[in-house]
């Protein structure tokens, strides 16, 4: 058929409500298509979603960013992808707005969001492949806006024909009803159209099935990418047996038949913190460090050099400098791997190097100061396993730092790809965002402790009732622990047996007490002989200082 045009404009207007459906569930397919294939792909940060965000977070105006974190704390990054995803929503409602009349000016802008996905993930992700995914999005998002916006066009009154035809289908146009001139709202086919009739279902079948496939591929995606090869990877490496294995853990290290945690914290059930939304995929063949900056060489090793050197095993505890009194931001495993010194001597660190600056995956940094690392000793590890286990994906696998005693924020970069020799000019993620990452910033870890049993509210029956819990000063360990009931005098708690001092130490205490509501405070003295401070601080205040206070609980003696 000849492609003529005799009219100008000549079908009746797409109803506001369906237009807008369109837009929007164009955009939901193009982002959980792009999203699928960079699961599929194991490229988290293809997805063009993420992409975008990353794009937009590198490109904010520090104050701005601030301004956000102030408002959302850590949460800051959920908020930005809730935000965008807001925005994106509403280009998809303005795109199907604007083509109430023409397919072309919604598919256009549907193009131009694709282009923008496709840019953002040439910037932000290293993978040659990961193109792909925002390139599925494209076309996915393309197809889509096509197809429901053919669905979507009301029928003339009578003889509606039924083949929904493409948009690029001139012929479609003159089909459709002549009555052009009628009131955008009230025009007659609209009230044919939306009415009832097969048409009105062809588009609730295929806007339900847009929808569907969405839900499918963002669940899907996240599977894959979150999920799937990371495990076989990990299966295939198999245990990892130390060179220097970490001494036994003595019995009567911990209580937990009393309600203490085990001494060792399995792996699935550490503490987890971190800036991402799923975890980044690291694939094992394509994981390296680099040591780089002042150097004399910069030396890169895969993981398979690294797994290959002398393993040390230590025992560790690691805190979260976010962690509130009575928190549980504090786990303890056998962790394994290489002493940092060992490979930044085969670099050759140049003397004005002052901070060690991890980069991980996900653009994630954190600054050492050099001298803690070098304090370490075999205690300042490039990490490959947990508990004679390949890392969990959440905890960096394939390769983390650990670097103990010091918080998590300045020592223990997960997912890392670089480790750069450095001076304090430079500024790593949470200083540039208004920490203080100054090396005498920095504070050891503060000396806590907290009740875990009874735990608060409990009933327990009268007579003999014996209190557990965990304390922590990792670097100066637990000399002594104290424990109050009600405002009677302090009490010496029995101490588990030590560990090593750079980990928690459990106690126990026993007690008559009367019936009644009664509280516990504890309070816990360090190897240096100081007592843990009473004054309750908020871990944040307005830096990164750790909170201090003494835990208090209260339970019933029935
Ligand atoms: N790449 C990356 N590494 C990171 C973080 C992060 O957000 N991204 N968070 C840090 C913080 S604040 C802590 S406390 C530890 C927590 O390590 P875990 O999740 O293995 O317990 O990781 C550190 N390393
Ligand atoms: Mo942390």
């Amino acid at each position: 058929m000849p492609v003529s045009r005799t009219s100008p404009v000549p079908t009746s207007p797409v109803p506001a409500a369906r237009a807008a459906l369109v837009g929007l569930l164009s955009v939901l397919a193009a982002l959980t298509a792009g999203h699928l294939v960079a699961g599929a792909l194991l490229a988290p940060s293809a997805s063009p979603y993420l992409a975008v965000g990353g794009a937009a977070i590198d490109r904010t105006p520090t104050p701005i960013r601030d301004f956000a974190i102030d408002l959302f704390g850590t949460a800051d990054k959920v908020a930005l992808l809730v935000g965008m995803a807001v925005v994106l929503g509403l280009l998809g409602i303005v795109a199907g707005l604007v083509s109430r009349r023409r397919w072309w000016p919604g598919l256009l802008l549907i193009a131009v969001l694709g282009v923008v996905g496709v840019l953002a993930v040439l910037e932000q992700s290293p993978a040659a492949l990961a193109v792909a995914a925002p390139v599925a999005s494209l076309l996915v998002g393309l197809g889509v806006f096509a197809g429901l916006h053919a669905l979507a066009r009301p029928a003339r009154p009578a003889a509606a024909p039924e083949n929904a035809a493409p948009p690029g289908d001139e012929t479609a146009r003159q089909d459709a009803a002549p009555e052009d001139a009628a009131p955008e709202d009230a025009a007659p086919a609209d009230a044919g159209a939306s009415g009832g009739g097969p048409r009105r279902r062809h588009f609730l079948v295929g806007s339900m099935g847009v929808a569907a496939a969405s839900a499918l591929a963002a669940v899907g995606g996240t599977a894959l990418a979150a999920r799937a090869d990371i495990q076989g990877a990990r299966r295939a490496i198999g245990a990892l047996v130390p060179d220097v294995p970490a001494p036994p853990i003595p019995p009567g290290a911990a209580f937990p038949e009393l309600g203490t945690p085990t001494f060792i914290t399995p792996s699935a059930e550490f503490y987890r913190i971190d800036i991402n939304l799923t975890p980044p995929v690291v694939r094992v063949e394509d994981a390296v460090l680099r040591i780089t900056g002042l150097v004399d060489r910069p030396v890169t090793f895969t993981f398979d050099d690294i797994r290959s050197r002398r393993l040390v095993e230590q025992t560790i505890t690691m805190v979260c400098v976010s962690n509130t009194v009575g928190g549980n931001l504090v786990s303890t495993s056998n962790f394994l791997g290489v002493p940092l010194a060992e490979l930044l001597a085969e670099a050759g660190v140049r003397p004005e190097a002052t901070q060690l600056l991890g980069r991980s995956v996900d653009g994630f940094t954190i600054g050492t100061p050099l001298q803690r690392v070098m304090d370490a000793g075999d205690r300042a590890l490039l990490v490959i396993g947990m508990n004679r286990e390949p890392l969990l994906v959440e905890h960096g696998f394939p390769m983390r730092t650990i670097v103990s005693p010091l918080y998590g924020y300045v020592s223990a970069t997960k997912w890392l790809s670089e480790l750069e020799l450095t001076t304090f000019d430079v500024d790593p993620y949470w200083e540039q965002r208004g920490w203080d990452g100054d090396p005498d910033g920095i504070v050891p870890i503060k000396t806590s402790s907290r009740v875990d049993a009874p735990q608060g509210f409990a009933e327990v029956p009268a007579g003999e009732v014996t209190a557990v819990g965990t304390a922590w000063a990792p670097g100066r360990g637990i000399r002594r622990v104290e424990v109050r009931y009600d405002d009677g005098p302090w009490r010496d708690a029995t101490l588990a047996t030590e560990v090593n001092p750079f980990t928690w130490r459990m106690w126990r205490h026993t007690e008559v007490l009367r019936p009644g509501s009664h509280s516990i405070t504890v309070r816990a003295t360090d190897g240096n002989g100081e007592l843990q401070p009473e004054e309750r601080v908020e871990p944040i205040n307005p830096g990164p200082d750790g909170a201090t206070g003494w835990f208090q609980t209260r339970f019933s003696v029935v």
